[in-house]
């Protein structure tokens, strides 16, 4: 673009947006208050979405799924329409900060964590491929809980999202979704969902008409029988009690029926025949969640447009494709029969046809859809009546394969696939580290912004200390403006010079942040016996856990407990501080993974089915400290032994112990002083002295009797793997080299990448 017509396209935007703040408040530009800015930034740019092309094609894909976790757009959408510079001039011409205007937006929750935050990446993913494809989910007006936390525990509060403007849009589209004679009314609202420098897809969410805000009652809740009034308030409600369990089975229903009735108008006004409808949809089942449209459509054709139920059941199968994102028992999901009965009593004689067509072809027990206790389960339907089955790691398919789904692999091994995870580079590197972006830029040109292999070209600079020092420079702003933020937010003073050892993700005991706490209170020990740390360390957590989860919550509270320790104690806060963030979110994340240097992935190694946010912290320089699950296995074949730290027993051994039932932690414990002083620590003196004795000792009883995640197995190794990171911290070269080396090698896990895996095996688009 020349001066001029440059000149004249920011003048463009400049009058638009103009316009808007006149239209909506009144006012110019320079006498807005940031959320006045971002209401008219925010029309601005859908109106510069509504001038881009909608992308069409012969075929497509609906990506349904009961979380997108989309967190805040304004950014994202400016950068993949090319206006993110142009708007930060316009603003900051009339003395207004972008950061500010886009610190107004709410977050929208809409997810617990991976699998979630995986559907919004790969939504921007197949956009920017240009790829025909939409996303179906439901429009919670409650996201995930709001964390709080008073008196050293985690309190729950509602989280809304929905002000008077927004992404979404309202549209005219209203179906009845049936339980059994009772009706309700669901209404389509829209997303638009744009390409980097491409199209425009949709993400679809629908909400129930008769919803009823006023029935949230203190904290998150509510009236679970009243179906109607709260179907579409809460994502996930608590499924703790029977109540909840049914109104989850309620929510699935509401949303697959709503996908299948959209997904068939829409196949039909493009022409196609229904019973081609293999031919021009398919249809990616996020886990089990979505699982019921399998039998829903098989109902629809047989039920309305006259299909017999074998031609139905093809066409079906020939439309479905499975995802699965765990291999943790407890979350694959069984529901009693009698449950699906009484929620949805029209879908249960197919879910029953589905089950003995099947029992006919097999009788084995370990792949019935409906067990001997009258249990469906979910992932069953999926894998005998989809055509694809695929795990989100090569570690965690070849699992699937070998271990858990065995039985289903030797009927149809060709059924099986892996796709290994990808996060979007824009927003997991331009959006949250413009500086490193720049830096990038400078050194090996635009290309990797939209051929992420590109950055492999950054090793030709391994060598060279003025890049070395660059990307030091800019780790060393980014710890800046993390450590201003967490003083703001938590009130807690971090030195930007100590290191950024950062874990963040849900709260699991399978992901161990227990295991850290306890090296935590090992260091803390030695410090306050004189040995002290090379350089200061910042622990850094955030983490919410389901409110129903008792062992979450006392490891939370652990945390908090030696946050306070640790941070008042004044021998020791010199070299060590803790930090746990309240209410980590999407956009939090966005401004933890830039500052940090040991990125904590330490899950027990064959629970994590690959995990994402280990992606986003290579690419943005942080070295792994991890065990061999999910993608670290991948990260480590990619950057090699020598740039990532690997640590703890292998899966094998793992499985093993499970098989054989030989972990006792308690042995552990006996046979080790430093893991017995570490373990008594949380029930001594000084930790009930500031934590709750309930908590406290629940936690210890937890991991001395039963620590099924198997803490104690690998926390010695850990403590020697972490002390040698903490030493090769200090051989600045080496760091230096090794976070170059993660961000070149980073490009393989780009969803972009992921996506075009999709549609190369499954979707053919
Ligand atoms: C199941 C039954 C009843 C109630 C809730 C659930 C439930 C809810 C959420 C089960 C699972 C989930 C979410 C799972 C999830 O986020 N899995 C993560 O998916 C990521 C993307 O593939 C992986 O990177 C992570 O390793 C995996 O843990």
């Amino acid at each position: 673009m020349n001066k001029i017509s440059a000149a004249a396209s920011q003048s463009q935007l400049e009058q638009t947006l103009a316009r808007w703040t006149k239209k909506l408040y009144h006012k110019r530009i320079a006498d807005c208050s940031p959320k006045e800015l971002y209401d008219s930034v925010l029309c601005t740019v859908k109106e510069y979405i509504a001038a881009r092309p909608v992308i069409t094609g012969q075929r497509k894909v609906y990506y349904i799924s009961a979380e997108f976790l989309i967190g805040k757009l304004l950014d994202n959408n400016l950068i993949n329409l090319g206006l993110r510079d142009e708007m930060e001039q316009i603003l900051s011409r009339q003395g207004k900060s972008l950061n500010e205007v886009e610190e107004a937006e709410p977050e929208p929750s809409l997810g617990n964590g991976g699998l979630g935050r995986l559907a919004a990446c790969f939504l921007d993913s197949i956009a920017t491929l240009g790829l025909p494809g939409d996303g179906i989910g439901l429009n919670y007006h409650f996201g995930l809980f709001r964390q709080v936390f008073e008196d050293g525990l985690q309190k729950a509060e509602k989280n809304d999202w929905i002000e008077k403007r927004s992404w979404l849009t309202r549209t005219d589209v209203v179906y009845t979704v049936c339980f059994g004679k009772k009706k309700v009314k669901s209404r389509l609202y829209d997303m638009d969902v744009v390409g980097y420098e491409n199209g425009v897809n949709k993400l679809h969410l629908f909400d129930i008409e008769s919803v009823d805000e006023s029935i949230v009652e203190e904290g998150i809740s509510f009236d679970k029988e009243k179906i109607s009034k709260n179907l579409t308030l809460f994502l996930y409600p608590d499924d703790s009690d029977e109540a909840g369990r049914q109104l989850r089975i309620y929510q699935q229903y509401f949303m697959v029926s709503s996908a299948a009735r959209l997904i068939l108008d829409e196949q039909r006004r493009l022409g196609h025949d229904l019973h081609e409808l293999d031919r021009h949809a398919v249809i990616q089942i996020n886990d089990t969640h979505p699982t019921m449209v399998i039998p829903e459509l098989i109902r629809i054709l047989t039920q309305e447009e006259g299909f017999d139920m074998e031609e139905a059941i093809r066409v079906v199968s020939g439309t479905c494709a499975y995802t699965n994102h765990t291999i943790l028992a407890e979350a694959l999901e069984t529901w009693p029969l009698s449950y699906l009965e009484k929620a949805v009593p029209q879908l249960a004689p197919f879910i029953r046809e589905l089950d003995a067509r099947e029992k006919a072809l097999s009788g084995d027990e370990k792949v019935a859809i409906i067990d001997g206790e009258r249990r469906v389960h979910m992932a069953h339907i999926d894998i005998h009546y989809g055509f694809s089955v695929n795990g989100v790691a090569a570690i965690h398919t070849q699992i699937l394969k070998e271990n858990e789904l065995n039985a289903f692999y030797r009927l149809y091994p060709e059924k099986f696939n892996n796709k290994t995870n990808g996060i979007t580079f824009r927003r997991w590197l331009l959006s949250c580290n413009p500086e490193l972006t720049r830096l990038l830029t400078q050194k090996i040109g635009e290309g990797f912004r939209k051929d992420a292999g590109e950055l492999e070209k950054l090793l030709a600079y391994r060598g060279d200390g003025k890049t070395l020092d660059a990307l030091e420079a800019v780790k060393q702003l980014k710890k800046r403006q993390l450590a201003d933020y967490i003083l703001e937010k938590e009130g807690i003073e971090l030195d930007p010079n100590s290191i950024f050892d950062i874990q963040i993700k849900r709260l699991h005991e399978y992901k161990r942040q227990q295991m850290n706490a306890l090296y935590i209170i090992h260091k803390y020990l030695e410090v306050k016996r004189g040995k002290l740390p090379k350089r200061p360390i910042s622990f850094i957590f955030g983490a919410k856990a389901a409110p129903a989860y008792v062992i979450a919550q006392d490891i939370i509270h652990l945390l908090l407990v030696l946050q306070k320790i640790v941070n008042n104690d004044p021998q020791v806060s010199p070299y060590l501080k803790v930090v746990m963030v309240e209410n980590y979110n999407v956009s939090y994340a966005e401004k933890l993974i830039p500052a940090c240097d040991i990125s904590e992935q330490i899950s027990l190694a064959s629970k994590e089915a690959s995990g994402t946010g280990n992606m986003k912290f290579m690419l943005n320089g942080a070295v792994t400290l991890g065990t061999s699950d999910g993608a670290n296995v991948e990260i480590g074949d990619l950057v090699g032994e020598d740039n990532i730290y690997i640590f703890g027993e292998k899966s094998d051994a793992v499985i093993r112990h499970y098989e054989q039932g030989d972990y006792v932690s308690r042995q552990y414990y006996k046979k080790s002083k430093v893991i017995r002083e570490a373990v008594d620590f949380i029930v001594g003196e000084q930790a009930l002295a500031v934590g709750h004795k309930e908590n406290l000792e629940r936690l210890y009883r937890e991991l001395l009797n039963k620590d099924w995640f198997m803490t104690l197995l690998d926390f010695k190794d850990y403590i020697r793997t972490k002390d040698r990171v903490l030493r090769d911290y200090e051989k600045r070269r080496k760091w230096k080299q090794m976070s170059l080396v993660n961000i070149a090698m980073a490009g393989f896990f780009s969803s972009d990448r992921t996506i075009r895996e999709y549609n190369r095996d499954i979707w053919k688009l």
